[in-house]
């Protein structure tokens, strides 16, 4: 997809869905949103069917709590992953972690994107890592510079003007990877949906994307399933999401995301196309 190369362009009309693949060594061991190995190569090349752009590849929770993956488990998770994929499947593969070496493996592997939650501050390599590629890279704010991590990040998170200061954390992100070499064309951005933020956080950052279009890059925007929607659309089996964060979805690309990284491709992709003509038939 030369969208993603020159991907100012990418992002004209054309939404990209990003589809989630959780990986880890035993099958289900996270209520079912996580596959080990030979599910999760028939999970991604369900989503990649289904109409993924993009298709996530992690093998570390950072949700809230979640337990530190040593740099090898985490290897082991990933690499035959994106090995098993690499050249089976049309779409892009981004590697998401936090860790540098897992970075460069991984595009050694055949990743073609960067996502990293902590915006590439966790790892002091990454900056290089990044900039010695050629890949896209994704710039997630999650609270990292206040010393935010997955374990704590959740445990009283304050901002006096939420969208104002993730603007800002992640204009100073920019100019950091600028100056490490990696160019403004290669960065995407997104306000990090449930990292280090409430449910009121994360609701007034979606109903101010516009602010974000400022800062002139792609946005993209992680909602899927996540504990606001369960809070909003009242219901507390993150499983049964899927209609919440096709709303949520829709919301921001009606604020201009670009990029909806989602558990529900086909879904996704169903309301999308919906939603797209009737927006585009507006006179
Ligand atoms: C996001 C993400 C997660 C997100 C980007 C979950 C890895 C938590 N959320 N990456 N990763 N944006 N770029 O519930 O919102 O999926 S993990």
């Amino acid at each position: 997809m030369e969208q993603l190369d020159a991907h100012h362009e990418l992002v004209k009309d054309h939404v990209l869905l990003m589809g989630i693949v959780n990986v880890t060594p035993d099958s289900f061991s996270d209520g079912g949103t996580f596959l080990g190995l030979p599910s999760a190569i028939e999970h991604a090349r369900k989503l990649a069917c289904e109409g993924a752009d993009i298709i996530d590849i992690g093998g570390e929770s950072t949700r809230p709590g979640a337990k530190l993956v040593s740099i090898d488990e985490e290897l082991s998770r990933v690499i035959p992953v994106i090995k098993g994929l690499k050249g089976k499947i049309s779409a892009k593969i981004s590697i998401d972690t936090r860790k540098a070496d897992v970075m460069r493996e991984a595009i050694k592997a055949g990743a073609d994107i960067i996502n990293d939650v902590t915006a590439l501050q966790y790892d002091t390599e990454s900056l290089h890592v990044a900039a010695s590629s050629d890949c896209p890279v994704i710039l997630m704010h999650g609270l990292t510079e206040q010393g935010g991590d997955p374990k704590t990040m959740q445990d009283n998170p304050v901002y006096e003007d939420v969208v104002g200061e993730v603007c800002e954390s992640l204009r100073r992100n920019i100019a950091v990877c600028e100056g490490a070499g990696i160019g403004k064309m290669r960065l995407i951005i997104d306000p990090g949906i449930g990292f280090g933020k409430t449910a009121d956080h994360n609701i007034e950052l979606l109903a101010n994307l516009g602010y974000f279009r400022d800062l002139g890059l792609p946005l993209l925007i992680g909602a899927s399933r996540k504990g606001f929607i369960g809070l909003l659309g009242g219901e507390s089996d993150a499983m049964k999401r899927a209609p919440g964060s096709i709303a949520a979805a829709l919301y921001a690309v009606s604020q201009g995301a670009k990029i909806l990284r989602v558990h529900d491709v086909a879904k996704t992709r169903q309301a999308l196309g919906v939603w797209q003509a009737l927006d585009q038939a507006k006179t």
